[in-house]
């Protein structure tokens, strides 16, 4: 099996599905750590190297590199119970995981990182006027969730897949981009349920 190194900046949910995947499937990954606050993903050497695009995560395998955190989450994945056997659950398991991409990170994931890391008094006109916009966007992925998770206690199936953890990675710190769980019963008992997990990992 080739070596696997994540390239990330451990405050990144996208990083962390990674490493929950990797984690729960009991697969070793080596760590690489960038300051994406400081642009050590737009150098040169880093958009060359690593990822044209600029960003983490980026999964090396070998001497390959993997951009995307689902495309880096489902390579971990492939065989294996993350992955549903079914043909309609998997492209279900797909649905959430581009729901993940489109609905909810651009809300939930962004408006911690700029409430979080950049601070809202440093935050820009173009930023200033997104806010109420992404809270209503994030809030609306919320709703999605909950009343998906009221009826049933993974996003697909009768067990943990990849959906789960893209989904996971953000909601679970989404209140320090202002959201709130409490507001939100049924995804909470479905948080407890991944944190729960044997081999699960936290967040640094
Ligand atoms: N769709 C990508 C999003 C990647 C992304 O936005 N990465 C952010 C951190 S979470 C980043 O590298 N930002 C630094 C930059 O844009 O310079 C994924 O799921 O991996």
């Amino acid at each position: 099996m080739e070596d696997l190194t994540l390239h990330e900046d451990p405050r990144s949910g996208n990083c962390y599905k990674i490493r929950l995947t990797a984690a729960l499937l009991g697969r070793p990954l080596a760590r690489r750590g960038y300051d994406i606050m400081k642009g050590e993903t737009r150098t040169p050497e880093f958009l060359q190297g690593v990822n044209a695009n600029g960003r983490i995560p980026v999964l090396q395998v070998g001497s390959r590199f993997l951009p995307e955190s689902n495309a880096a989450c489902w390579y971990l994945a492939e065989g294996s119970p993350l992955i549903p056997a079914d043909a309609f659950d998997r492209a279900d398991m797909l649905r959430w995981m581009f729901f993940e991409q489109y609905n909810h990170e651009p809300n939930v994931a962004t408006l911690r990182f700029w409430l979080l890391f950049v601070g809202e008094a440093n935050l820009n006109v173009f930023q200033k006027d997104q806010i109420m916009a992404k809270r209503a966007g994030g809030e609306a992925a919320l709703a999605v969730m909950e009343e998906h998770l009221a009826a049933s206690d993974w996003f697909v199936g009768n067990s943990a897949t990849l959906a789960d953890i893209a989904l996971y990675a953000y909601t679970h710190v989404c209140e320090a981009g202002g959201f709130r769980l409490r507001d939100h019963p049924a995804i909470c008992r479905w948080l407890n349920r991944v944190s729960g997990l044997p081999g699960y990992v936290p967040m640094d």
